[in-house]
């Protein structure tokens, strides 16, 4: 792909789309060229806030992101949207549904993108931080990623999330039980969705029993727009009030991403390393039983640890 990083640049502070979609598709894949392009804007990132939204399949969250996304523009600010594909199982038809119906925001100038969740570790990305940086650096605010929550999925957005939303829906079928291992301590909206459905009204009142008076608990409908109004307020007031603190939960999130980057490191290591002649002689040592696996763990381990 033919690209000019500083002509980029400039691009992308115009909100160039194409520009946008391209530098994102050279950071999905090209380590190296990531890391070239991130330097040259690393100054100008980490401004914008992070909303993830996630919960399980079909609760919502894309329709719920399409109307959010719109108010929020109409209040002067400057979404842009990011949903994470799960790689595995589910229908495309699901994905494709999500994409046509979110291309009706496109025309409004806000940006959309699915990106391919990658990497044994969940559902998150591994690109997604300096995705991220991309759209802050186009001054892209706030930053809405939708996710499907599994648990894992959960914890992770968590950990790239300023504002994490976490949508229910009575259709599922899921029981209370399922949805409590849901709740972790990540949530700082919890939205019942489709209250036009039935079961709903017995749903959120069992998540507000659960949770108690600490966090949000909201009863929405994307097709009757009850509760819209509200939790469009909610996020309103707690990107108010976290614009002013997001510098204090920082270092953690930092900490999370460094961790990302040094286990990758050590994995490149380790692959390198598995490739050496050096590996090799263990191997066929193990195989005759000179040495245990474990010991030439340790040894490789060793070694690599210099
Ligand atoms: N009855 C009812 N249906 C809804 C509501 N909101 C969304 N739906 C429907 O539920 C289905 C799934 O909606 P999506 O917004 O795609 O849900 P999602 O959580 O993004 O789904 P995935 O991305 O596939 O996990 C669609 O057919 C929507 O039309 C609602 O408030 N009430
Ligand atoms: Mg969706």
């Amino acid at each position: 792909m033919k690209y000019n990083i500083t002509e980029l640049l400039i691009d992308l502070q115009n909100k160039n789309r194409k520009s946008i979609a391209k530098s994102i598709s050279l950071i999905e894949n090209d380590q190296k060229i990531a890391r070239k392009l991130i330097k040259k804007i690393y100054k100008n990132t980490s401004s914008s806030l992070i909303i993830g939204i996630t919960g399980p399949a079909g609760a919502g969250k894309s329709s719920l992101i399409n109307i959010i996304s719109l108010e929020l523009q109409k209040l002067g600010k400057n979404p842009a949207i990011l949903a994470i594909d799960p790689t595995s199982h589910l229908s495309g038809g699901a994905v494709l549904g999500d994409r046509i119906r979110m291309n009706e925001l496109t025309n409004s100038g806000v940006y959309i993108r699915s990106i391919a969740s990658r990497g044994a570790t969940g559902a998150i990305s591994h690109s997604i931080h300096n995705i991220i940086r991309i759209l802050e650096y186009a001054d892209f605010d706030p930053i809405i990623i939708e996710s499907v929550g599994a648990g894992q999925t959960e914890i992770e957005i968590s950990n790239v999330a300023d504002i994490a939303v976490v949508v229910f829906n009575p259709n599922t079928g899921d029981n209370i039980q399922t949805i409590k291992a849901g709740i972790t301590e990540i949530g700082d909206i919890y939205v019942v969705n489709k209250s036009d459905l039935n079961g709903s009204l017995q749903l959120y009142r069992s998540i507000q029993d659960y949770i108690g008076e600490s966090k949000i608990v909201l009863l929405t409908s994307t097709k009757t727009k009850k509760g819209i109004g509200k939790l469009v307020k909610t996020l309103q007031n707690l990107l108010d009030t976290k614009n002013k603190l997001k510098r204090s939960n920082s270092k953690s999130k930092i900490k999370y991403e460094l961790r990302d980057i040094v286990l990758n490191n050590i994995k490149e290591k380790v692959d390198m390393e598995l490739k050496s002649n050096r590996t090799l002689s263990y191997l066929e040592q193990i195989e005759l039983k000179k040495i245990n696996i474990f010991e030439a763990a340790d040894k490789i381990s060793n070694l690599l640890m210099k």
